[in-house]
């Protein structure tokens, strides 16, 4: 797939931006539940988005997603601190349900699974309408478990629904790291949609499988499945021994870093120089520091947050 050196630089920023964000909020959040080592699945994923294309994320990565659709970085950092000033006016926390205002659909309940049936019925509204809007389902190997995952899938298969399944799979749920029988992308066979798996620290890999889907979707072609495969290096949140899985395990994925090895891949195709790529880590780490402060600055939500107002208006 041609890709501009434009695209190639984005996708690097935003894997860096992801970093940084993620590193920033589990420095002051210990129950933060991190994502290092699948920025590349993530970054792949969110960009290149349509503004009316809707969005249930996997939560590791939501935040992410909703600034790659849009939304203001301070005000998501501010919803997920639970102020005044997010999104959400302190109601939930931005990083569990993303702004609505740009198509991110929420984890809501907290329970995992349902939300690849909202992004199914937003893709069939999509269709009803008529439009050429794609919903993007997002999930993690645990939650591929899930019932509603099997009935979103078939739903979507048997009415050819806009919508594009991905399995951010980090080889690990909490700490069970039992793989689940076969490849997650084999799935989509019994429900007679394409199911491809990639390599998820493999940014360009994830990002032309997913923009390929997405176009199929956008044609009226139906849903496809996309595993992308990657790991988990941090625990299941901030503070969790990482005890589940062997250490040199770990180690040997830290190699695999996606960010270094797209460096090294940008540096080669001469799309960029070392010094180029320093400017942009500066420049998101900066980003991210404004944002941080800013929003722990801003005010905590006063009863109005409760919503009151609506109910009794
Ligand atoms: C229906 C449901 N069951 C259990 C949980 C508790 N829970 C929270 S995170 C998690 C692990 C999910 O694993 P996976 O889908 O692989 O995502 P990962 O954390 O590995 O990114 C579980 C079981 C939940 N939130 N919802």
């Amino acid at each position: 797939m041609a890709r501009d050196n434009e695209t190639l630089l984005e996708l690097y920023r935003l894997m860096v931006l992801t970093r940084r964000l993620d590193g920033a909020i589990a420095e002051v959040d210990g129950h933060w539940h991190g994502l290092e080592g699948e920025e590349g699945v993530v970054a792949g994923l969110y960009h290149g988005l349509r503004e009316g294309d809707a969005v249930a994320p996997h939560y590791r990565g939501s935040l992410t997603a909703a600034y790659a659709k849009g939304a203001d970085l301070r005000r998501l950092l501010a919803g997920a601190a639970g102020k005044a000033t997010g999104y959400n006016q302190g109601r939930y926390r931005s990083d569990v349900c993303g702004p609505p205002e740009f198509k991110m659909i929420g984890l809501y309940s907290g329970a995992l699974g349902p939300p690849l049936g909202y992004a199914t019925g937003a893709a069939l509204a999509f269709k009803l309408d008529g439009n050429e809007n794609v919903a993007l389902a997002v999930f993690g190997d645990g939650t591929s478990s899930r019932g509603d995952c099997h009935e979103a899938m078939n739903l979507a298969a048997t009415l050819t629904l806009p919508v594009v399944f991905v399995c951010q799979n980090n080889q690990v749920a909490i700490s069970t790291t039992d793989r689940v029988g076969g490849a997650i992308a084999d799935r989509a066979k019994g429900f007679g949609m394409p199911g491809l798996q990639v390599d998820g620290n493999d940014v360009l890999a994830v990002h032309d499988t997913v923009q390929e889907a997405i176009a199929r979707a956008r044609r009226g072609e139906g849903p496809t499945l996309i595993e992308a495969l990657t790991y988990r290096v941090a625990g299941h949140f901030v503070s969790d021994a990482i005890e589940d899985r062997p250490a040199e395990e770990v180690a040997a994925w830290r190699e695999r870093d996606p960010i270094t090895g797209f460096r090294g891949y940008l540096v080669a195709q001469g799309v960029s120089d070392e010094g180029m790529l320093d400017g942009i880590d500066t420049a998101a780490a900066e980003e991210v520091k404004t944002a941080m402060e800013l929003a722990s600055s801003d005010p905590d939500p006063g009863p109005e947050a409760l919503g009151l107002d609506e109910v009794f208006a």
